[in-house]
């Protein structure tokens, strides 16, 4: 009989035994199922983090939850030294899915982004010209990519950055949401790319002015450098369309998923972009071990359904308004902003006899509502797509209840 943990055994076996690389709140989690979760004593929780936007299609959802048992039963992993039954269905469903030629198939966020970066570095060589070796890549301050090594090289945050130099070459940093920023940014000729989140999640949900991504697309193909989506957080229905792109039809140039392109249930990333960028890798020259795998075939065929069966985009969208709505009535001076786009919010805490989002955030936890500070003075909603209208009044309440307790 396996040994029951509690929340204190559970938090101690973590402190000892592995990295301290995160500060969770104090919540031990073990049962998801659909916009809850519950912990090993059994309280329950409204989950308005999604494993920051992996989980849009609701905790364990049974037609994904399926698709995973039923391909590992079968086979799971055969590598890419040989072809498999799942992946070429899959590269066909999902390439329709969202209108490009072709997809690469990795795993996590971070691996997406590195897989661009190559694509993009290779495409401004064979196709644009640029001299080897001299191409580079402009992203935003304040943006999350990932964290490995390059990814952090484009950093401007000195948590994800600080300590881990020498950092990879070819970044030129611009402001967010600044399009006179990018223009004179472009007069490099040796500019091959424009990484971007359409929305930035890690800054804050930090949402650009309206025709933002337009512009720095139409100002990218004057100059023939290639826009580059960063959508592992903003896409999957979770800002009220599809990708956060399409809110503005911008079709970016090399495309970025993950997250909830499993639906939380297991590491899938993508990357898509047409033959003329994506054909510049060659055979031997970019891949991983789990890439394109047959179970994340099937699982993310099973999540990319769900999304569209349920409508999750529309869903997103029409109580996205409703939270949002709600939120600005509560009467507190803590809530100095309100601010997102679909079902990815954000609200901004002033610190109130010492208290600061830190403190709003655990009070939420006992009120039965999950959510995490971002940069301190941040709260981020995200809960999963799935969510009713009743649901999201019930949230509001223990939000409310929660905030207003420190007046
Ligand atoms: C952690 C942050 C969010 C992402 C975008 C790529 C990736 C992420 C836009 C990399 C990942 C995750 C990482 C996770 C927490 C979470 C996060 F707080 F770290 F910054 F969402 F905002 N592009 N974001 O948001 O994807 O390699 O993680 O699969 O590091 O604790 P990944």
């Amino acid at each position: 009989m396996a040994e029951i943990i509690t929340s204190e055994k559970a938090i101690a076996l973590e402190n000892k035994y592995g990295a301290h690389n995160y500060h969770p709140l104090e919540v031990v989690l073990e049962r998801g199922e659909g916009v809850y979760v519950w912990d090993v004593e059994g309280k329950q929780y409204f989950d308005f983090l999604s494993a920051y936007s992996a989980v849009n299609q609701g905790h364990c959802h049974p037609r994904i939850v399926g698709a995973l048992v039923d391909q590992s039963r079968k086979l799971t992993l055969t590598s890419r030294a040989f072809y498999n039954d799942s992946l070429g269905v899959f590269e066909k469903y999902i390439t329709e899915y969202f209108g490009y030629d072709k997809i690469l198939p990795m795993n996590t966020g971070a691996e997406g982004d590195e897989t661009a970066i190559k694509l993009c570095r290779k495409w401004a060589y064979d196709k644009k010209g640029i001299p080897d070796n001299e191409a580079k890549i402009i992203v935003c301050e304040g943006n999350f990519h990932g964290r490995t090594i390059t990814v952090i090289s484009m950093s401007t945050d000195p948590d994800s950055r600080g300590g881990f130099g020498p950092y990879t070459p070819g970044f030129v940093t611009i402001p967010y949401n600044d399009i006179p920023a990018l223009e004179k940014a472009l007069e490099d000729p040796n500019i091959a790319g424009f990484l971007v989140e359409p929305i930035q999640g890690e800054a804050g949900v930090y949402v650009p002015d309206e025709g933002y991504l337009k512009n720095a697309y139409d100002l990218c193909k004057a100059k023939n450098v290639l826009f580059i989506a960063d959508e592992v957080q903003t896409g999957i229905a979770r800002t009220g369309k599809l990708l956060a792109c399409d809110h503005e039809n911008v079709r970016p140039d090399i495309l970025i998923l993950g997250k909830a392109l499993s639906g939380g249930v297991y590491p899938v990333s993508a990357v898509l972009a047409d033959d003329d960028i994506m054909l510049c890798i060659k055979p031997g020259q970019h891949g991983s071990t789990f890439g394109g795998n047959p179970v994340a075939a099937k699982v993310a065929i099973s999540a990319l359904e769900v999304i569209k069966d349920e409508n999750l985009a529309e869903r997103a969208e029409r109580l996205g308004k409703l939270f949002r709505e709600e939120l600005s009535k509560i009467e507190s001076d803590m809530i100095t902003l309100v601010r997102g786009k679909g079902l990815l919010n954000a609200i901004i805490i002033e610190p109130k006899n010492g208290n600061e989002a830190w403190d709003v955030c655990v009070k939420m936890a006992e009120n039965g509502l999950l959510a995490k500070p971002t940069h301190q003075h941040i709260i981020r909603f995200a809960p999963p797509l799935v969510i009713s209208e009743g649901q999201i009044l019930e949230a509001i309440d223990i939000i409310k209840k929660s905030i207003l307790s420190f007046n």
